[in-house]
């Protein structure tokens, strides 16, 4: 069955992959799965057709012959229990690898994107001055705690899996704010996602829509 993703026909990251739809690419590509594109603009993410996609109005979807999904975590999930490679055989690796997926979503990225809002959405807001080391305070801790865990592992279980791919995908948004430096444990981990050659097809799969497009973060 044809699997068909949904992503923006112009990315306000210009193509540098923090559009979500780069970890459900990712995922695909990890796992061996070909997959088609529809790219979607702004408006046509809050009409009906899209709406019956995804109820929020955002990308990516994916649909797969009578079954539409949207939210990352879920997709991924859903293709990591489909097919083999992004999740252990052993229940509680597994179950553990789908803890990080969590743990990405729900624990480390919200900080991080309390901070794009704070930078850009509402940079020009008169508190911004008083928010950000607040904010920044808040994704600093989420990184010792995650560095402390890590250590001088691979991988968060053992094996890649697609809770790693999901952290790293979560922790790239950080790469430009430099707050990375003071990890280098952190930072070699992403460098070892972004190296991965399925990371690599989906990035550029990516960039091939948006290059050169550029408007602010995604
Ligand atoms: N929690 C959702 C977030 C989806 C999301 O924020 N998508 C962004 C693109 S990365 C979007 O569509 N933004 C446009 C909008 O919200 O209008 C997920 O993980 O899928």
């Amino acid at each position: 069955m044809t699997i068909i993703i949904t992503a923006f026909e112009r990315s306000p990251d210009g193509g540098k992959g923090l559009a979500r739809d780069t970890r459900v690419r990712w995922a695909l590509e990890e796992v061996g799965q070909p997959y088609e594109v529809r790219l979607v603009s702004f408006s046509a993410m809050k009409e009906p057709a899209h709406l019956a996609l995804h109820p929020f109005g955002q990308i990516p979807t994916y649909e797969e012959g009578g079954l539409a999904l949207f939210e990352t975590g879920a997709i991924v999930l859903h293709i990591a229990q489909r097919h083999a490679g992004l999740l252990p055989d052993d229940a509680n690796a597994r179950a553990r690898a789908i803890t990080w997926m969590f743990a990405a979503l729900n624990t480390v990225e919200p900080p991080i994107l309390e901070l794009v809002t704070a930078r850009i959405l509402e940079g020009d807001r008169p508190w911004t001055r008083e928010r950000l080391p607040l904010v920044e305070g808040r994704i600093r801790e989420r990184l010792e705690q995650l560095s402390a865990h890590l250590g001088a592992a691979q991988w968060l279980g053992g094996a890649f899996s697609a809770g790693d791919l999901m952290m790293v995908s979560v922790l790239l948004r950080l790469k430009s704010s430099g707050m990375l430096n003071d990890f280098p444990n952190l930072a070699a981990y992403l460098s070892r996602g972004e190296e991965r050659p399925a990371y690599k097809r989906a990035f550029a799969a990516q960039l091939a829509v948006n290059a050169g497009t550029t408007q602010s973060e995604a």
